[in-house]
Order: C-alpha cells, then structure tokens, then sequence
C-alpha cells in the first residue's frame, strides 16, 4: 500500500498563522479599547431637549426624566463626598401655598403703586440697612417656619442696588433655629452693621441656656455662617436695637414674656467681639399673649425710646434717659417711669 502524505505549503501555513494573529489582535483591541472603557466609565452627554429627541440615550437614559410640566430634568446622583458611593439629593418638592414671598410697594411720584415679589421664601419680618456701605439699602428678612421640615432656617439677606432687591442679590446662608425676630445694630462700633436674630432655646452642644440671640458679625467681606456670637436670654419674645446710652455702641433690648426687658449693654471695640453687660428690668405688663418692642426717639429729645405694644388697646412708652437710665427717675425705678396710651390699631 503506497500512503501519500500531502504536506501542506510552508507559505500556506504562515498565511494561516497571520489570519490567527490579526483576529486576535482585533479582539484584544475591540475588548480592551471600546468594551471594557464603556463599562467602567459612563459619559452622560444628554443635556438638552435637542440631545433627547434624537432617540439615541446615553446611558440608556438613566440619569434624565420628563416632568410633568414636559422639561427634562437630571436626577442627581452623584457622589458628594467621594467615598465612592452615590448620593441622593431631595429638594423640597412641596407646594409654596404657606411659604408666600415678601411684596414690595413702591409708590412713584404720580402715586402710582407698584407691587412686585421679593425673592425669599415666606417670612416674618423684615429690617433694613447698609450692610455692605454701597449707598443702597439693603433687607434683611426673618424666615417663618414652614412646619414640613425641622426648625433649622436661614436669614435671607437682599442687597439692593440701582436696580432694586432682583432674586440674583438674594443670598441665604446664615443658620438659624425657630427664630422669631430680626434686627442689626453695630454692636462692637467697627461701622458695619451686624444681624442680630431671636432663636429657640440651644440646638446644638455647648450653646448657653435661654432663647439664643444670635449675633452674626458683620465685615468687609460680608457675613460668614460660621462668625458668630451665641447669648442666651430666658423667655425672649422680642428684641429691638438702638444706641439707648448715646455710647456709640449699639445696644439691644430684649422683651421677655415674664413681663421684662433684657438690655445687652456693649462696651468694647474689636474685631467679631464684644463685651456685653447683662441688665434686667421688671415691668408690670397687662396679661397679654401677643406683645411686641420697637425703638424710636418718640418724645423727640435725641435720645432712643422703647415701645412696647399689646393686644389690649395699650402703647406703653419707656423714654430714655441716656447713660442707661429711662423715664425722669433712675434706673431702679423703671415702672413708675411708664406711661401708658390708650391707643388703637
Ligand atoms: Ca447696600
Ligand atoms: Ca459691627
Ligand atoms: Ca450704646
Ligand atoms: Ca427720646
């Protein structure tokens, strides 16, 4: 038997070995450079309605949605503090029913009257001052609370300008806790006004004892969340500043439910300090639930009175003295010093 071995080519063989060589070396490329780049890294182009309506999603479309108002809108998750797990972000989606902004009236010349929103988000009550010393004033609002979330607030500050209070100089960042009333005074005479804020008792550790006003320094460069200065006043329901001393140093007077004023007496020049006397003065006011304060030079001598309001048809009148004395007597006998007005509103 004669066995014919057919041996193959040599060139034949080495064409083989290079059709075997190049189909791996295009699957290593395939693999290496467009799989697994895609499944480690995703690039999320789909920014704007013309993006999505070319059909074609990135990322199967799964940081986007429709709302129902028909914009798009990204989903935000991402990782904030680079730990490497994703983070979730739930923005107040409630409605604004209670939260009502601030309206501003501007009555012209012609006695036309202008109304227009101000951009902050439901509020108490508002002050005002030249708080960076551009000419304009500028409003300070204390927010409300809007009972959806927890207490923990923040002052909205407007600068104005030339062209009003826009929402693009609306600006609130310094915290606050179920506070009640705002005022600004120069508290340590460096010439820029500083925010003074009526809060609940202590929210966070180490705070003193009392309803916390919260003093927030003011300065060249502003206001910073963390500059400022915690004294705590038992049952405080409202506070009012003037410079009742005629120092130079503002001054703050608290009204407390238990039928009293706290003075807040401020006798240093430093930077963010202030050295504060504390003085308390029993009034005898009327059984009242609703009581407010005010400052103004009411008997016009130039010197700083208080006004404490009621809900019981009654102004009462503190008139200064100077050198933290009221009424025609001294200090000690502040309730002979009162007089009260009938007075209707
Ligand atoms: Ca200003
Ligand atoms: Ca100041
Ligand atoms: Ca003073
Ligand atoms: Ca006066």
């Amino acid at each position: 038997m004669l066995i014919m071995i057919k041996k193959k080519p040599a060139c034949e063989l080495k064409k083989k070995l290079f059709k075997l060589f190049f189909f791996f070396s295009f699957f290593f490329f395939f693999f290496f450079s467009i799989i697994i780049p895609r499944s480690i890294a995703q690039t999320w182009i789909e920014d704007s309605f013309k993006d999505f309506i070319d059909g074609k999603l990135d990322a199967s479309g799964n940081n986007i949605y429709v709302s129902y108002d028909g914009k798009i809108r990204n989903i935000h998750r991402f990782d904030y503090n680079n730990d490497g797990y994703i983070d979730l972000i739930f923005c107040q989606t409630h409605d604004r029913i209670y939260n009502l902004p601030a309206t501003l009236g501007e009555v012209l010349p012609d006695r036309t009257i202008i109304e227009s929103n101000l951009a902050v988000a439901g509020s108490l009550q508002v002050t005002y001052g030249d708080l960076n010393h551009d000419g304009f004033y500028d409003l300070i609002f204390c927010p409300n609370n809007n009972g959806i979330q927890n207490p923990r607030r923040f002052v909205t500050i407007i600068y104005g300008g030339e062209n009003g209070w826009p929402a693009s100089r609306s600006t609130g960042h310094l915290p606050v806790n179920d506070m009640k009333a705002v005022a600004i005074a120069d508290l340590n005479k460096d010439g820029w006004e500083d925010i003074v804020t009526l809060n609940s008792e202590a929210w966070t550790y180490g705070q003193p004892s009392g309803n916390i006003i919260r003093i927030f320094w003011g300065g060249i460069r502003g206001f910073l969340n963390t500059r400022f200065y915690d004294k705590g006043i038992p049952n405080a329901i409202g506070i009012t500043s003037e410079d009742y001393d005629n120092d130079g140093f503002d001054n703050i007077a608290i009204l407390r439910k238990d039928s009293a004023i706290t003075f807040l007496w401020s006798s240093s020049q430093e930077e963010n300090k202030v050295d504060v006397d504390i003085a308390t003065a029993n009034f005898d006011f009327p059984d009242s639930h609703k009581l407010c304060i005010a400052s103004g030079d009411v008997n016009n001598d130039g010197k700083s009175d208080i006004l404490v309001g009621t809900d019981k048809n009654l102004l009462y009148l503190l008139p200064s003295l100077g050198k933290r004395s009221w009424g025609e007597n001294s200090e000690n006998q502040l309730i002979s010093s009162f007089k009260y007005l009938n007075w209707r509103y």
